[in-house]
């Protein structure tokens, strides 16, 4: 008796399906995506053996937001550039790590049609404690004349971007990735080093169950934000069960647990840090992309981070995002409570409607 071989669907099969859908596809996107998944696979290598390795630690030197770099940091940050940096495939790159457009060396083809945005290790203050941490990419179509990538490539809307995927380092490794079709999760197998689909066809579970944010920071909260936490917990109307509280402190693994349980995920701007602190660019918009393909929603507490035309290539926003309904909830006690707020830090977007 043959055993049974379970269909293994690996996520380059899985990406070239999906291209095949477009007739006019060239496969430079299925390019581009084949050459995430390889970087994923090496930053999962030496995520899971960085205690023996001596990649584990802080590097001597600090990020352009002045954050101490882990190695991990650095390394991750430098294969997904050197990945990208000779395929023909992107005209621009982005990172969170660094403070300028990353350009095509001279002697490679900036002719590429993508730009490619990321985040190499999200959450990687986490590292030295063996918490789940995070890649963050998103995509873009180059949309400025000349063949070199420009800032106004980077800088677009959310609703523009083409792709987006996030990988999550933990108990596995698994990239999560949307093209516009439904968002599907592959899990690595690093005895054969393939990510296998896993989980196809995600989507958001209602109701949602779990709600995360930093509880240290309520004193610093609005009135908006202080009385849709204690909306959560159920504790405004003795009849409404809470939501359970869930905080890793880690962007990747926060959003992917409530992703695939159901909840919200909130870093809200606050009276110390109005703006919040997660990027609009490299972490909040693609996320808010995977959350909608996924059937949810995110919000910046007034309207739909994908519809934010960025200004500035590390600029932050408050995030909220998970279940539409939980989201928009927050948008209508922050319209209710939260004027003054809006009025003195987002006046752009008091005239924005929720969507
Ligand atoms: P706080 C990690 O440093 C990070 O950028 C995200 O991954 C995470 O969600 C957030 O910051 C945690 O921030 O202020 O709650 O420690």
């Amino acid at each position: 008796m043959v055993p049974s071989i379970p269909q293994l669907m690996t996520i380059e099969r899985h990406i070239l399906e999906q291209q095949h859908r477009h007739p006019e596809a060239t496969g430079a996107l299925t390019g581009l995506l084949y050459d995430i998944a390889l970087a994923a696979k090496l930053i999962s290598k030496e995520t899971t053996r960085a205690g023996i390795a001596n990649v584990l630690g802080a590097t001597d030197s600090a990020n352009v937001h002045g954050e101490v770099q882990q190695k991990l940091d650095v390394y991750a940050d430098s294969v997904i550039f050197r990945m990208n940096d000779h395929t023909g495939r992107v005209c621009v790159m982005a990172s969170e790590e660094h403070d300028d457009l990353l350009h095509i060396p001279e002697h490679h083809s900036s002719s590429g049609h993508y730009v490619l945005i990321y985040d190499p290790l999200d959450g990687s203050s986490n590292i030295d404690v063996n918490v789940s941490i995070g890649t963050i990419f998103a995509i873009h179509r180059k949309v400025s004349p000349g063949e070199r990538g420009t800032l106004e490539d980077v800088l677009q809307s959310g609703d523009r971007l083409v792709a987006a995927a996030y990988v999550i380092y933990g108990s596995s490794t698994m990239l999560v990735y949307s093209t516009g079709q439904g968002v599907h999760g592959f899990t690595l197998d690093p005895s054969v080093g393939e990510f296998l689909l896993s989980h196809p066809d995600i989507r958001i579970p209602s109701p949602g169950r779990y709600y995360s944010v930093n509880q240290g920071y309520e004193k610093y909260w609005t009135p908006g934000v202080r009385r849709y936490v204690k909306w959560l917990q159920g504790l405004d109307d003795e009849g409404r069960e809470p939501l359970a509280g869930r905080y890793i402190g880690s962007l990747v693994a926060d959003f992917h647990r409530n992703l695939l349980r159901g909840g919200i995920f909130l870093y809200p701007g606050d009276m110390k840090r109005p703006e919040g602190k997660l990027r609009l660019t490299y972490e909040a918009q693609p996320l808010a992309f995977i959350a909608a393909q996924a059937g949810g929603y995110a919000s910046d507490g007034v309207g739909d981070i994908l519809a934010l035309q960025p200004t500035d290539l590390h600029q932050r926003v408050p995030l909220f995002i998970g279940n539409r309904d939980l989201v928009e909830k927050a948008e209508w006690f922050l319209k209710t409570y939260d004027q003054d707020y809006l009025a003195t830090y987002m006046p752009h977007r008091t005239t924005a409607t929720a969507v």
